[in-house]
């Protein structure tokens, strides 16, 4: 359709260095031209323009001193980019690779995906291209200290509100929020969540990403009449999203073979979470760490899809955006692999996304299927709103529905609009995408 393709080229001409957010941008556009074909009336209210347009962008200057005395200086963003459900929603991600194109991709993807929750959240992105690795805890406290002397004057309950996402847990998470709460002098709990359960955290948030990419995998292998017990599934990253996709996988008898970290991976048939969950959570050091820990398995340098020769069933991708292209895409078709499910954010590249849809595998895009962990963090900002805790099934029973309704939400569109059986990209975005429109028409103008 003429409107999308102008409006795409516009932005592959503005921002033409930010190749992750037109990746992004692109991914969602050419699934929603039926919206578009529809309502004509779209056009003149320029809903694409604004759509791509973020409300605004804060970049600031973090300096932190580190243990030896010398002064520091990273980058901070908060890119509050839609607002029209409700306060900015979305993680910070602490890592040297962050720039302004990351930061732009991830909120953008934050704001259809945080509309398929149903929570009232508009979604924002932000963080630091500091790299917290090897970092000592006063390193990491001072940085974070330093981030939210700029950042507090931007956020609130009701205006932005931050959480965690890669290299940020609930450890630097408590600190912003100690900083948080002394140069505000309020005690505002829901302005960030993530916490520790002790002070506003909620029970199940830690777990829920994860927890919610299994609950979403589950209702697509009832639609084809399957279930997860004996399936073999090779899961990326090792971090806070891995980790809780596999424990739920596993407690749903799925057979896990594998993980990674950003220098390798392990593959064993006896896989042994609590050793992984050691190594990553308690020592924080890398996967090479599993076969002597364990006493068996095998840990290679590099990356998990360009292993040959194994086979599975599922592939859940929980590192990070880009991992998957067409090479490993193919590489993963190959393992007779049937479901591919993001846990990360744009683990998969579009052309991998399209080979996939070629070929047959079923593919899930993020903004669907890890769902689970902003809409955890809703529930927990309910929590605070009630100055009252939910129990951990409390939790863990309306994460699910929230899941389950997401995928109803998916197959409602590729009911309405003849999408194809298992279209569950264009079923997401054209569901999101329609969700954040209505309320922009109703809202305004602006
Ligand atoms: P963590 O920092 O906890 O874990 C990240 C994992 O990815 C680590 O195992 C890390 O390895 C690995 N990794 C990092 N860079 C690379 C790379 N270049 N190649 C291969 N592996 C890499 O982050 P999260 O688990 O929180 O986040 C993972 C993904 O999930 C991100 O895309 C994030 O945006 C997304 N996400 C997170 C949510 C959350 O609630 N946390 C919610 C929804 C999505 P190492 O340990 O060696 O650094
Ligand atoms: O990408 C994501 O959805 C997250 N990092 C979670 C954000 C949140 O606000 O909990």
């Amino acid at each position: 359709m003429e409107y999308i393709k102008e409006a795409l080229n516009h932005i592959k001409e503005k921002d033409v260095n930010e190749k992750e957010f037109i990746q992004a941008v692109e991914e969602v556009l050419n699934s929603v031209d039926v919206i578009f074909a529809q309502n004509p009336q779209y056009q003149n209210k320029g809903i694409i323009e604004r759509l791509v347009e973020p409300e605004r962008i804060i970049q600031f200057r973090v300096p932190w001193e580190d243990d030896q005395g010398k002064i520091h200086v990273n980058r901070g963003f908060r890119v509050q980019f839609n607002g029209v459900l409700g306060p900015y929603k979305g993680g910070l991600r602490f890592n040297p690779t962050v720039n302004l194109s990351i930061m732009k991709f991830l909120g953008f993807e934050q704001v259809f995906k945080n509309a398929l929750t149903g929570m009232p959240i508009g979604g924002g992105k932000g963080g630091s291209d500091f790299d917290p690795k090897g970092r000592s805890d006063n390193e990491i406290k001072r940085f974070c200290n330093s981030f939210m002397t700029e950042l507090y004057r931007h956020i609130g309950p009701d205006i932005d509100v931050p959480a965690g996402d890669m290299g940020v847990g609930s450890k630097e998470i408590g600190y912003l929020y100690g900083h948080y709460r002394r140069l505000r002098g309020t005690s505002e709990r829901g302005v960030l969540t993530g916490k520790g359960l002790g002070y506003g955290g909620s029970l199940v948030r830690k777990e829920a990403t994860g927890y919610g990419v299994i609950y979403f995998l589950n209702e697509i292998l009832k639609r084809i009449n399957k279930s997860l017990s004996k399936q073999r599934i090779v899961i990326s990253g090792s971090g806070n999203v891995a980790i809780y996709t596999a424990e739920k996988a596993k407690e749903y008898d799925g057979h896990v073979i594998a993980m990674s970290d950003s220098k390798g991976y392990i593959i064993d048939e006896q896989l042994d979470l609590d050793v992984v969950k050691l190594i990553k959570e308690v020592k924080r050091e890398g996967l090479s760490l599993y076969p002597q820990i364990s006493g068996h398995g095998e840990y290679y340098v590099g990356s998990l899809y360009d292993h040959l020769g194994l086979k599975y069933d599922i592939a859940i991708p929980c590192a990070t955006q880009n991992e998957i292209d067409i090479k490993r895409a193919k590489n993963i078709y190959d393992s007779s692999c049937k479901i591919v499910v993001e846990g990360a954010n744009m683990p998969n590249d579009n052309d991998a996304i399209m080979y996939y849809q070629e070929k047959g595998i079923i593919f899930v895009p993020g903004k669907a299927s890890n769902a689970g962990g902003v809409a955890t963090s809703a529930l927990e900002m309910s929590q605070n709103s009630m100055r009252y805790n939910w129990t951990f099934t409390e939790v863990d029973e309306k994460l699910r529905t929230i899941m389950q309704d997401i995928h109803q939400q998916c197959l409602m569109a590729i009911e309405a609009y003849k999408l194809n059986e298992y279209d569950y990209v264009k079923a997401a975005n054209i569901a999101g995408v329609s969700l954040v429109i209505n309320a922009m028409i109703s809202q305004g103008d602006y």
